[in-house]
């Protein structure tokens, strides 16, 4: 149950929903150290104007879709984590311009972070659970994973590379929506890195289609495309408030059941489209 109409709830996250990345004049990031490791480019001066975007959630209910060729048919593409194309592509496209991970895939040696070639395409942009409403400085001193020492050296082996860090301003500000628009009280963690990406490429881009994060008929129990692991949590949430930004997602879906039902597919306009 949300409780006010789509086209209210689409302008209160573009208007209360900071997408920004930490930038060098962000203290305590405002030091010539990390002056040099920041990209100076803006994210959306990166891209530039994107048209219709894909977002890629990592479910298992992506195996055997044979949606790749519509995913990549996008002008750019978000996928998460360590979600592989390579060996994937009928299910879940080639195409990587974007890939959002989370600080403890950054920061767990065993994830191999520096040393995997599946990180080195497209733009990177790293989160990390930031405590509530917690000014950069309170978030700085109390990572939920200390990832900047692997940021600094990722940085200094690929230099070309855009690798962004997310301002942690985001994640409350869009949990606070979630919050404000469901009837139950929601667990006070961070929001997936699903709906993280959602919204910022809301920001970006003029369309998104986003792609599981709905489940299809397809639906499992298999967490991931990739893996063989069976966890319901991955789909249904439990650190992260996952059902209710499912339910938000549906909400604000411009596309059709059938879509949903059949690819698992999400139409949500781009921010820059509204008229609030
Ligand atoms: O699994 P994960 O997420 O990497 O998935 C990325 C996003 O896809 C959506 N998803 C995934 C699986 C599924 N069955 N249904 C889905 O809708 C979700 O929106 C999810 O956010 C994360 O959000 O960062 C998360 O990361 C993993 C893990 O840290 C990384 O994969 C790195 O190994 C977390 N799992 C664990 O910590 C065990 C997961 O809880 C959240």
């Amino acid at each position: 149950a949300v409780k006010v109409n789509s086209e209210k709830l689409l302008c209160q996250l573009r208007d209360k929903v900071n997408v920004t990345m930490i930038q060098g004049l962000d203290s305590p990031f405002n030091t010539s150290e990390w002056h040099n490791y920041l990209p100076r480019k803006k994210l959306s001066d990166a891209t530039g104007r994107l048209g219709r975007c894909a977002v890629v959630s990592s479910a298992g209910s992506l195996k055997s879709s044979h949606l790749g060729p519509e995913i990549d048919g996008h002008d750019a593409v978000l996928r998460f984590n360590g979600a592989p194309t390579k060996g994937f592509q009928q299910d879940v496209g080639e195409k990587t311009t974007i890939r959002l991970v989370n600080s403890q895939l950054v920061t767990v040696e065993e994830h191999n972070f520096l040393t995997e070639s599946l990180y080195n395409t497209g733009i990177l942009i790293v989160w990390d659970p930031a405590p509530y409403h917690a000014e950069i400085h309170e978030w700085y001193r109390k990572l939920d994973y200390n990832f900047l020492e692997t940021y600094k050296k990722y940085r200094s082996q690929h230099p070309e590379q855009l690798f962004y860090i997310l301002n942690p301003k985001m994640e409350w500000e869009l949990w606070d929506i979630l919050q404000e628009n469901s009837l139950e009280d929601i667990q006070p963690n961070p929001p997936s890195s699903g709906m993280l990406g959602i919204i910022i490429m809301m920001t970006i881009c003029d369309e998104v289609n986003v792609y599981e994060f709905i489940p299809s008929k397809r639906q499992t129990d298999i967490c991931h495309y990739y893996q063989k692991f069976h966890d319901h949590a991955c789909t249904m949430g439990a650190y992260h408030p996952l059902m209710f930004e499912k339910n938000l997602v549906k909400y604000l879906n411009q596309g059709t059941d059938y879509n949903i039902y059949a690819h698992g597919k999400v139409t949500l306009p781009g921010f820059r489209n509204l008229r609030c």
